[in-house]
């Protein structure tokens, strides 16, 4: 193993943003750590990659005590996490806040928010003993802006954009860097997951515009890890081109 290489762990690793930052962060010689709740796709990754240069951790975000002993269970070198990408998170169900499922509400408030801080709350005293480490937290345009039957969504994305710069002020003395990364519209599972496995509905979300890929986002992470110890990219705001704001997509008829 090269010990010398740093180490990434990234949540929700097993598809879109996280799997793209996880290819990124190995092709620049990053160890990784894996994570989420789909263990056949976690075995397929390490696999997938060198020996030694991927361990994986399968555990559900939202158990504080499943997320604390799968975290603990790391090997003691694996332990020494440079970069934490707080990216594992959903958006589920679409409509007015009253008519809103209250199963849907508990899930994303209970990934995006609780999940990301049961994850920090750990990995952030290691990097606190190290003196050293970057955390950066995926919001979403939703966190910056609030669009119609978006309500609870949006709300979870303002409070990691409010925890992305709590984390900057308590851990600066520490010389742990934060960022926040928010994107529009990516093309992943997220529109799938957002309307219950209904692919088409999904798709329809992506058709007519150039929306952005995981691997645009995987750069701008790689960009914000990648500067100088000295220099902290606070956040960025990263948008297709043809949606300016969270609620308007210019859309080519594709009739
Ligand atoms: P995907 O659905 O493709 O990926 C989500 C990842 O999160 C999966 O790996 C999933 O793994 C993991 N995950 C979800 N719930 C849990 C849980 N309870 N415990 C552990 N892992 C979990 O979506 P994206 O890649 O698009 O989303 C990544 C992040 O980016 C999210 O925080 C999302 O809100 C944010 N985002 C996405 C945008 C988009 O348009 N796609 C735009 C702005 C922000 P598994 O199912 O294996 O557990
Ligand atoms: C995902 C992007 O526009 O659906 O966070 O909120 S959006």
């Amino acid at each position: 193993m090269n010990t010398s290489s740093k180490i990434a762990l990234i949540t929700g690793a097993t598809s879109g943003i996280g799997k793209a930052t996880a290819q990124l962060l190995l092709n620049n010689g990053y160890r990784v750590i894996l994570t989420g709740r789909r263990i056949e796709l976690l075995n397929e990754l390490r696999e997938k990659y060198p020996e030694g240069s991927v361990h994986i951790l399968c555990f559900d975000i939202r158990n504080s005590q499943e997320t604390e002993s799968a975290l603990n269970s790391l090997p003691q070198e694996w332990k020494k996490i440079d970069v934490l990408v707080n990216n594992a998170g959903l958006a589920w169900g679409l409509s007015q806040f009253y008519d809103g499922k209250i199963e849907h509400w508990d899930t994303m408030i209970d990934t995006n928010i609780k999940g990301l801080l049961y994850v920090s709350r750990i990995v952030a005293m290691w990097m606190k003993d190290a003196e050293n480490g970057h955390i950066v937290n995926i919001g979403s345009i939703a966190g910056k802006e609030v669009y119609s039957n978006g309500n609870v969504y949006c709300a979870t994305k303002h409070a990691v954009d409010a925890l992305t710069k709590a984390m900057r002020i308590e851990m600066a003395p520490f010389n742990v860097r934060i960022t926040g990364v928010h994107p529009g519209a990516v093309e992943t599972e997220f529109s799938i997951v957002r309307f219950d496995g209904d692919t088409e509905k999904a798709k329809s979300v992506y058709q007519g515009f150039e929306n952005l890929l995981a691997e645009d986002i995987a750069d701008a992470i790689f960009y914000c890890v990648s500067r100088k110890p000295h220099v902290n990219i606070n956040d960025l705001v990263i948008m297709p081109t043809a949606q300016p704001v969270a609620s308007i997509i210019h859309r080519k008829n594709t009739n």
